[in-house]
């Protein structure tokens, strides 16, 4: 059974809700950040980044075991495994997932992440980097926002791979920006699309 190596933040969600819309059969353990054991060799060798999550399918690719690390990586593998129907179906369709799906994970879930880490736990406060990385933050939801004003799901009329790796970010992470998502009503709408499947409500409660 696949194990997934987690922590209960968006970026872990992001994976038990791929497992939960694919149906695969999971296990996870809580990896403990403030004790380290996310740069520990065990962890390393799943993941030679040292971030959380990572997860080990002993049934990967010609029946050998594959472990991966990257949230996007590790989404894109899950639903490819279970038949490749949350993954997008032509070449243009395919270039328009890949654009979303390096935007949300470098442009989106970078800036929050960074405004969170000097918000909550710098040893210093700094001002200047908690505006710079609300601001650039605000800037890639705009662009979200203008995308999903006019259609449903981020590649159109239907879920897919790349709303398992947006929604978490939204729900979670943006919470924490001062304001919420209320300057974003498109999106604030996505996320009560999205959060009202089910699969997406038991990964994220996983
Ligand atoms: N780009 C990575 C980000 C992973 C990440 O930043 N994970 C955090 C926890 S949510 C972490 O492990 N932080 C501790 C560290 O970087 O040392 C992904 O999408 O998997």
């Amino acid at each position: 059974v696949i194990t997934l190596y987690t922590v209960p933040t968006a970026n872990g969600q992001k994976v038990t809700i791929a497992l939960e819309e694919c149906g695969l059969p999971y296990q996870f353990e809580t990896i403990d950040l403030q004790a380290g054991a996310h740069k520990r060799p065990a962890f390393l060798a799943l993941n030679p980044l040292g971030k959380a999550p990572a997860l080990l399918d002993p049934d990967g690719p010609g029946g050998a075991p594959i472990a991966l690390g990257e949230t996007g990586a590790m989404v894109f593998y899950l639903c490819r495994k279970a038949g490749g129907g949350f993954m997008a179906q032509t070449p243009r369709a395919q270039a328009e997932q890949d654009f979303w799906a390096f935007a949300i994970n470098a442009s989106l879930a970078m800036p929050l992440a960074m405004q969170f880490y000097h918000a909550n736990l710098a040893p210093e406060r700094a001002d200047w980097a908690i505006d710079a990385m609300t601001t650039a933050a605000r800037t890639t939801l705009s662009a979200f926002e203008r995308h999903l004003e006019g259609q449903d799901y981020l590649l159109g009329a239907q879920f897919s791979a790349v709303d398992m790796l947006l929604y978490p970010h939204l729900a979670t992470s943006a919470q924490r920006l001062p304001g919420k998502l209320t300057a974003f009503p498109a999106l604030e709408a996505y996320c009560a699309r999205v959060g009202a499947r089910p699969g997406v409500q038991r990964g994220m409660m996983a």
